[in-house]
């Protein structure tokens, strides 16, 4: 069944000054995207408030979650969502895990872990915290009713931690298979292999890329992934498990103008999570 896509242009997760360019980056993908198949979820205008939670925007999160959850719940099939910020996982991971009735790794491609707490936190900007409260562990309104399992989530690319976060990976026994590693794609399967999942959510920051071959992400870090390499991942990962849902976030273009420089980059990464494949297990008699 071919993907739907979801779009949410959520900037109020991220903590960069350019955030609210999050917007045209979902509308400048959004624009390649087959518009039959496409459903777009209402974002308010404002910033919102943290109300004490430690979550800065934290009502506008909550909000736009509950929109998103509308929007997923008249979808039928796997859904690609489109960010917006990495927070936007927060409705698309448990969507997808409840929709697919089989046991479900996810692969976290990004710089980033996102592991932070409000109380760990250094800028309280929530898709810096959004897989520890997909885990279990975030306000009580921003965990989700079906909890990931530390077991199930393979981190992939990860070079940038705080010290918390590497602490929460240690004590959580989280999987991480570094961009080193990626340089030969089976490392990444073989790390899903060993959470004994059947099927595999998909999660790009589009910051796991290599910034000399990635311009519209607001926390860029150096010694990524090639595009190729990520793509080449992806497709060892398709050819081996099922695709419950992928997502794809962070793109922020310094300028709308300037967003035609990754748009090939993104299609090519979209085209390697929706396209037809065979898998290996399928294929052989
Ligand atoms: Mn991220």
């Amino acid at each position: 069944m071919p993907a739907t896509f979801v779009i949410v242009p959520q900037w109020q997760g991220s903590g960069s000054s350019r955030a609210m360019r999050l917007v045209d980056g979902a509308s400048a993908i959004q624009g390649d995207l087959p518009a039959a198949a496409t459903r777009v979820v209402d974002v308010p205008v404002g910033a919102g408030e943290s109300q004490g939670t430690g979550v800065l925007r934290y009502t506008a999160i909550q909000s736009v979650l509950a929109n998103q959850r509308r929007v997923l719940a008249s979808t039928v099939g796997p859904v690609v969502t489109i960010g917006g910020d990495c927070a936007v996982e927060l409705g698309a991971i448990p969507h997808a895990l409840e929709s697919s009735g089989e046991s479900v790794a996810v692969v976290w491609f990004d710089a980033h872990g996102d592991l932070n707490s409000p109380e760990t936190s250094p800028s309280h900007a929530f898709h810096g915290m959004v897989l520890r409260s997909l885990l279990g562990d975030g306000p009580e309104a921003l965990v989700p009713a079906t909890v990931l399992q530390s077991t199930r989530v393979v981190l992939a690319g990860t070079r940038s931690l705080d010290d918390d976060e590497a602490a929460y990976i240690d004590a959580a026994g989280l999987r991480v298979v570094s961009v080193e590693q990626l340089q030969r794609p089976e490392a990444v399967v073989e790390a899903i292999a060993e959470t004994g999942a059947r099927s595999v959510y998909i999660h790009v920051d589009l910051d796991v890329i290599d910034p000399a071959e990635i311009d519209g992400v607001g926390y860029p870090e150096p010694f990524g992934l090639t595009v190729q390499q990520l793509v080449q991942a992806i497709s060892a990962i398709r050819a081996r498990f099922s695709l419950v849902g992928a997502g794809i976030t962070e793109f922020a273009p310094s300028a709308p103008e300037s967003a035609s420089d990754d748009l090939p980059s993104i299609l090519r990464i979209i085209s390697a999570l929706t396209r037809p494949v065979v898998r290996s297990e399928e294929s052989t008699p």
